[in-house]
Formats: C-alpha cells, structure tokens, sequence
C-alpha cells in the first residue's frame, strides 16, 4: 500500500485528492490546522474511514512539517496548502509568501532532512497565475512568466525551488500548471462560486442583488474533480516534469454569470459598460447584477488561457472527456440551488417553531 501525504486536505481540491487516492488504495494522510471553530465540512464524511489520517501541520512552521513526514514518511507528497485567494494576496502580502513560497522550501527541507529525498515524490500545486499579465495565448510549458499579484510572485518562487531541488538533488519533484478548476466545494468568495450562490439566492428570493468586479476577465475554468488525477498523473509519470493542466477553452466572467443564472431559471442581459454595467433580468427588467470597484484588484490578470498539449501526449489528458464548462456551471448552480433550498427550509422551521413557542402550541 503506497501511503500518500496532502498539505490543504482540508480545501477543495486537498478533499477530492484524499478522495481519489482512497479509491485507489492508498493510505492518506491529511494536514490541517487548529481552528477554534471546525471548518472541516470537505472532508468530514472522510473521518473515520479506515485509510485516512489526519495531523496538526502548518506552512509556516518547519518544525511541525518535519514531525509530519518524518512519522508518516510517505511515499508522496501533494503540497496543496497554501492562501489561495489572489486578492486577499494584496491584502497579506506577507503571510502568502511566508506560506505559498516559504513553506514550500519547508516541505522540500523536511523530506530531505527525514532522508527521503531518493524515495518520496513531491507535487507542487502551482498555478496559472505565473503568467499573469501574459506575453501570449494560449500558455503551454515555454510561455515565459510575469506574475501580476503578491500570490503569483509567492508561486512563482514555489515554482523556482521546486525545479531547484530537481536539479540541484535529484528529487522526484514536479509542478502542475493548473488553470482555473472550480466545483461545488469552491470557496464561496472566487468568482464562480460566488456567482452560482448569488443566481440560487436571487432565484429562490433570499438576495436582491450580485455585485462583481471585472467582468470580462478571461479564464480557463475546468473541473477540480477531473483535476486532481492529473495530480496523481503528473507523479506517476517515468521522469519529474512540469505540466499544464487545462481545459483549452476560454469563457468571460459575464458569460459564466450569464449561464448560471440561466441555469437557474432566470435569463440576463448585459447593458452598459465598465463600472455602469449592469445585468438586467429580461422577464422583469430587474437588475441584478452590478458592477463594484471594491472587487477590483490593483492589478488584475484577464487572459488566461491553457494549451494542455504536453499532457495530453504524456499524460493522456483528454479535455474532450472531461466535464465541458456548461456542465460545471450547471452542476454548482444546481448543489447551491439545493443548499439554498435547504436553508429556506430550516428558516422557515426555526420561524414557525419561534411563534408556536410564543403562543405557547408547543412547549
Ligand atoms: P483552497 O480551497 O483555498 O485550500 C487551501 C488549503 O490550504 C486549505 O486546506 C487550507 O486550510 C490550507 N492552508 C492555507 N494556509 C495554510 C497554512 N498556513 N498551513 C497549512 N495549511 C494551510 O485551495 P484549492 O482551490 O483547493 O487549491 C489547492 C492548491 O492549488 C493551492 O495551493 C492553490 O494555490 C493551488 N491552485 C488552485 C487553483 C484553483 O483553481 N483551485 C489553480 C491553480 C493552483 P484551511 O482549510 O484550514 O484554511
Ligand atoms: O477570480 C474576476 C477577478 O478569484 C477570477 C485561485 O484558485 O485561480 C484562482 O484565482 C477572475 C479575476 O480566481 C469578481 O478579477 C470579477 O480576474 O475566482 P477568482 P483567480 O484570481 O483566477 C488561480 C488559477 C489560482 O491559482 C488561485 O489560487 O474574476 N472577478 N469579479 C472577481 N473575482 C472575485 N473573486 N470576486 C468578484 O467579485
């Protein structure tokens, strides 16, 4: 049994990855931090599951990832952890690169120094956003980088010692380029979720009205599910190489809005533009969508589009096979759809129960 270690277990794509390598044998074994409230609703139907182990670690402290591997001393390693948001990078400049570029070096120090350099191999979550504000479309492998946030910089750097400690100590350790890859369990604050729980909320009459930043930036959205085994591919090939990950298509914010409040039964149109753009409902002539310069960033990357040639040839990675962008859209609209249904649910419960007790029907 091959024994695997996830940093982020916790987040989106740390709980689909757990899920993946339980199903192909492997033993798990999770990161998270201490919370004084339990955020752990991604995993929490993975507790208990023969297999699957959970430890105190966190990226900003060696110590704790050097007690980590060296008790698990794992056979690979998927280094997920990191602030993933990039406006809140602008934010906290200091703890993103204290986490997204530092703590990756801790990662590669503490399988060096439990002496499992020549048997552990090491996937580094990187990202698309390296090529930031882009010198060409699409981007492969040899699209130069130019980061346009404090994450993308702290990325960057991850990217660099990853590739160091190939070359400089023969470590089997890989970055995947992964472009935008969303899903029902995205956080609700990066656009796509924030759109299809706004569409769901306006649908079902519990929100008035979505504001949004730029909406004709440009990405290549895929779906996290479908991602995560290119994780498991990228580890699993002869030799250790960086590889793209993407769907090849490109879809405009606007668009994705368009779709999932179609999806949830409401059709917009789009008058106006820059910050006085406005998506208006046609059967009503509502508007619900505006824009908000308080969700723009100081520099914003608007064209990100993948060319995942390398992995198709090496890894067999077949976007033709793979959720296509209307499919994702609908099935996050249609979980929030479900959510939002179920909270209506318990708050008309909670409302009932509150008179009942008042009036004393029940005690
Ligand atoms: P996510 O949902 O935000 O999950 C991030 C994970 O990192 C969470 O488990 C979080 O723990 C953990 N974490 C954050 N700070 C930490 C710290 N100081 N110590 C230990 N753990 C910490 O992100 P995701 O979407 O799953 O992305 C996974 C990785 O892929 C990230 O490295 C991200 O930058 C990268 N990436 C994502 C995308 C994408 O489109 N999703 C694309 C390219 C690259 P808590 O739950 O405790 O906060
Ligand atoms: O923004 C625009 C925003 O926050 C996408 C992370 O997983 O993918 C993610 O980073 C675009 C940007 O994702 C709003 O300006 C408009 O141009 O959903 P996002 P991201 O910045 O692409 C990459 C690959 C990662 O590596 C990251 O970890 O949408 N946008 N209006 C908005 N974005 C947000 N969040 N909120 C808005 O209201």
């Amino acid at each position: 049994m091959k024994t695997a270690l996830i940093t982020g277990v916790t987040g989106q794509d740390g709980s689909y990855l757990a899920e993946f390598l339980l199903s192909k044998g492997y033993a798990v074994h999770g990161t998270i931090r201490r919370s004084s409230v339990d955020y752990r609703e991604r995993i929490a139907h993975l507790e208990g599951t023969p297999n699957f182990h959970l430890h105190y670690a966190d990226m900003g402290d060696s110590m704790s990832m050097m007690q980590v591997v060296g008790k698990v001393r794992p056979d690979e390693i998927y280094n997920l952890a990191a602030q993933s948001h990039v406006q809140v990078s602008f934010d906290s400049p200091e703890f993103t690169a204290d986490v997204d570029a530092t703590g990756v070096l801790r990662v590669l120090e503490a399988v060096r120094l439990c002496g499992l350099e020549k048997s552990c191999r090491i996937y580094q979550a990187s990202t698309s956003e390296l090529y930031g504000k882009v010198e060409e479309v699409p981007q492969n492998e040899n699209t130069p980088f130019h980061p346009y946030s404090p994450y993308a910089v702290a990325k960057l750097y991850g990217f660099w010692i990853v590739k160091e400690y190939r070359e400089a100590y023969n470590m089997f350790c890989c970055s995947g380029i992964l472009f935008n890859h969303e899903s029902e369990r995205r956080g609700e604050t990066f656009v796509t979720r924030k759109i299809t729980l706004a569409a769901a909320r306006i649908a079902q009459g519990k929100q008035d009205k979505l504001y949004l930043g730029n909406l004709s930036s440009l990405r290549d959205w895929g779906y996290a599910k479908d991602y995560v085994e290119c994780m498991w591919k990228i580890l699993q090939h002869d030799t250790p190489e960086d590889f793209v990950i993407a769907t090849g298509e490109q879809h405009s914010v606007r668009e994705f809005c368009y779709y999932a409040f179609k999806r949830a039964g409401i059709e917009l149109e789009f008058k106006g533009e820059g910050a006085e753009e406005k998506g208006i409902d046609k059967a009503t002539g509502r508007v619900l969508v505006e824009v908000s310069p308080d969700f723009y960033r100081p520099t914003d990357v608007v064209n990100l589009w993948g060319d995942p040639t390398k992995a198709k040839k090496l890894l067999g990675w077949d976007p033709s096979k793979m959720t296509s962008f209307e499919e994702l859209v609908n099935l996050m609209v249609d979980a929030d759809m479900a959510k939002v249904a179920v909270e209506r649910a318990s708050d008309h419960v909670r409302t009932n129960l509150a008179e009942y007790l008042e009036k004393g029907i029940v005690k």
